[in-house]
């Protein structure tokens, strides 16, 4: 990928680029359901499912706070769809394709309302630490999204570096607090996606989002990151993790010691 994400006629190629956007992929009857059951959840009990809950009440994301591993949860319908989704086939045939068979290690669902803050550019497995397979992440497009409104931005070939140690980020513009700079030579570039469209990417690749600065548009996701099984352990954060066939928990090893940064590193979910 070394223009943009726009071109409905990019191939894009995940060996060389360490990215692959489907268009398309989910039809919008799938994609307003998972919407709507995120909504339901968010207005009904806001922090059954909150990442974080040391946000200020002045931040927007106090109000939607960003869910984490919602298909842990088979009590609610939030859950549920998540679940669904993980184990859908149109997205785990392509997990398959780009890096053999996998397991489900995370659910993820940000809201991102107008004014919301970003999170700054990371790498994945810097925090999921999968061992000796990187994972890999699927990111759904629940509205469309461009820059305007907080749309991720990627640097195609980054996957190439190892992880890195984070330095801090910026407050304003991340809710996050490491950043990864873009290797020397290589730039980010914005995605511009359509709902139902689904971004996948590399672990090593680093990526990110600014502040959705439109008035009236969010910018949802729900995100899925996937494990080979080939891999032998990972931050016990994602464990257990889900069997994509049965839906079965699967346990591998604890990944241990420090991360790039020795025992600074920021263990939990990203
Ligand atoms: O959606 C975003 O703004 C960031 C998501 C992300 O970086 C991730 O899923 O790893």
């Amino acid at each position: 990928m070394t223009n943009n994400l726009t071109s409905c006629d990019s191939k894009l190629e995940f060996e060389r680029d360490g990215v692959e956007l489907a268009r398309g992929l989910l039809p919008l009857v799938d994609v307003e359901t998972i919407r709507d059951t995120f909504m339901q959840q968010v207005e009904s009990d806001r922090l059954a499912l909150a990442a974080d809950d040391k946000l200020a009440q002045n931040d927007i994301l106090s109000q939607y706070p960003r869910f984490m591993q919602p298909h842990r949860r088979r009590d609610l319908s939030a859950g549920l769809v998540a679940r669904k989704t993980m184990v859908d086939a149109r997205i785990t045939q392509i997990v398959t394709r780009l890096i053999g068979a996998a397991h489900g290690a995370q659910s993820m669902f940000y809201f991102k309302p107008p004014t919301a803050r970003g999170q700054a550019m990371h790498q994945d497995n810097y925090f999921l630490r999968s061992n000796p397979e990187t994972c890999l992440a699927a990111w759904i497009a629940i509205d469309d999204c461009d820059g305007g409104n907080g749309a991720l931005s990627v640097v195609p070939g980054s996957h190439r570096m190892e992880v890195v140690c984070p330095e801090e980020s910026d407050a304003s513009e991340s809710f996050t607090r490491g950043l990864v700079r873009p290797p020397e030579g290589m730039t980010a570039v914005q995605t511009e996606m359509n709902a139902g469209d689904v971004l996948f990417f590399h672990g090593s690749l680093v990526h990110g989002s600014l502040p959705n600065t439109s008035l009236d548009r969010f910018r949802r996701s729900l995100i899925f990151h996937y494990v080979p099984t080939a891999s032998k352990e990972i931050s016990r954060w994602y464990l257990p993790m889900t069997d994509l066939s049965t839906g079965n928990d699967v346990f591998i090893g604890e990944a241990g010691g420090g991360g790039p940064c020795g025992e600074s590193w920021e263990g939990g979910a990203h």
